[in-house]
């Protein structure tokens, strides 16, 4: 039994520092963080288990990443990895001896398998990327509604756990199975919300890639990230990375819920992008992420001394294809040069990115990197957009004066 991160207490607690309320934090000394677009002001706040975070909202539960964290390493380590909920009804406790992952739905044997049932099978480990589908939001032209994140809606874990197929294969699916839909404990707080669940396709479910994780970077996962058990979908957007994972039911249809087809779904066009400003004719679900890169060694407004050689660094990744190659620009993208290439954690890992480079001109420069993978895609130079605020990868710039 773990102890109770979401008690009332501790949210009261909470409450207060951020407000700078009775616990003794005053207002004056708040931490706070400002994002590079308007409404951008977040307070930084500590929730259990995890580091002082980018607050986007208490109830539920979002945080965002600092993202001078990716800096530190490839692995995002767990209590600074962000965090993403829908609903407010989340578990108090979870306690790892009655815990149970129902099978049902089908399949020729239903299940009720504990979390020693399933550490008793084989175990398979993946470092994997986690991004929110709105990841970046808060810089879409124009503006969308949604959650206003910054570029922390992203990480990257070694997550070790049991593959969704062989817990299929247990049960065995019967003829006609179409999708495998996934529930978690968390619950709506008021009837008229739709509770979070989501559908795999079948032939997705049994490829072997998917992971029901039980562990995040060698612990058990923080209760924020799905403790005890979650889904791991590598190469997909984190909507389908179920938390608090309870129930797969094997069904013949495909599932109509909310969040498959109402949310998270994204026009019907290549790219899956609309002209900005307009509706699409038709949308389908949102799937794989696309390719991206960030600077993450230097921000907007950092000084460097001309004719001194450093270090830019950074991170690429894609839903793995693989990333063959990282091009950087100091001019504001009219030449580029190839970076060199990182330690290879496996192909849905950020892959690390160095590029050596003297300064030779003071004045304003701005910085640009752009990941290619092994389909030849790459990323765009303007924002393409669509009205969920989705899947942002424009080629990011970040402007430095060189002194
Ligand atoms: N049970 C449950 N699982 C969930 C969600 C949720 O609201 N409830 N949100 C999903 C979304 S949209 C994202 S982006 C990821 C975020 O994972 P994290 O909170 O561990 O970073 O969890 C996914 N799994
Ligand atoms: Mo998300």
């Amino acid at each position: 039994m773990i102890s109770k991160p979401f008690s009332r207490r501790s949210f009261l607690q909470q409450s207060a520092l951020a407000l700078g309320g009775a616990v003794g934090a005053s207002a004056a000394g708040e931490a706070s963080v400002e994002m590079p677009f308007a409404n951008g002001h977040r307070r930084l706040v500590k929730f259990s288990q995890k580091r002082e975070m980018i607050l986007l909202t208490h109830r539920p539960p979002q945080l965002e990443t600092p993202f001078a964290v990716f800096n530190d390493g490839l692995l995002t380590p767990n209590d600074a990895f962000f965090v993403r909920y829908h609903l407010s009804g989340l578990p108090e406790s979870i306690d790892a001896e009655t815990f149970r992952l129902s099978v049902k739905g089908l399949v020729k044997t239903p299940l009720s398998l504990s979390l020693a049932d399933l550490k008793g099978m084989d175990s398979v480990e993946v470092v994997a990327v986690n991004q929110c589908s709105g990841n970046s939001r808060g810089f879409f032209q124009p503006r969308v509604a949604g959650g206003q994140s910054g570029n922390g809606a992203m990480g990257n874990a070694r997550w070790k756990g049991v593959r969704l197929k062989d817990v299929l294969d247990k049960a065995g699916v019967s003829e006609g199975a179409k999708q495998v839909v996934c529930d978690g404990l968390d619950k709506p707080v008021v009837p008229a919300t739709p509770d979070f669940i989501k559908s795999l396709e079948i032939d997705h479910a049994r490829d072997g890639e998917i992971v029901l994780a039980y562990e995040m970077n060698g612990k058990e996962l923080p209760m924020l990230n799905g403790y005890p058990l979650r889904l791991v979908v590598p190469g997909y957007y984190g909507t389908y990375w179920i938390k608090h994972l309870s129930e797969l039911n094997v069904v013949g249809e495909t599932f109509a819920g909310f969040f498959m087809s109402i949310g998270y779904r994204i026009p019907q066009t290549p790219g899956g992008c609309v002209e900005p400003g307009t509706t699409p004719t038709s949308t389908v679900p949102i799937t794989k992420f696309k390719i991206r890169s960030f600077l993450t060694s230097h921000m907007d407004g950092d000084k460097l001394n001309k004719n001194q050689e450093i270090t830019l660094r950074g991170i690429a990744f894609d839903s793995g294809a693989g990333i063959t190659e990282v091009q950087l620009s100091t001019d504001g993208g009219q030449t580029w040069q190839g970076a060199k290439l990182g330690k290879d954690l496996g192909k849905y890992s950020f892959r690390e990115w160095t590029f050596a480079w003297k300064p030779g001109a003071s004045g304003a420069a701005s910085l640009q990197c752009r990941a290619f993978n092994r389909l030849g895609e790459t990323q765009p130079t303007t924002p393409l957009w669509n009205p969920a605020g989705y899947m942002r990868n424009v080629v990011e710039s970040t402007s430095v004066t060189i002194l």
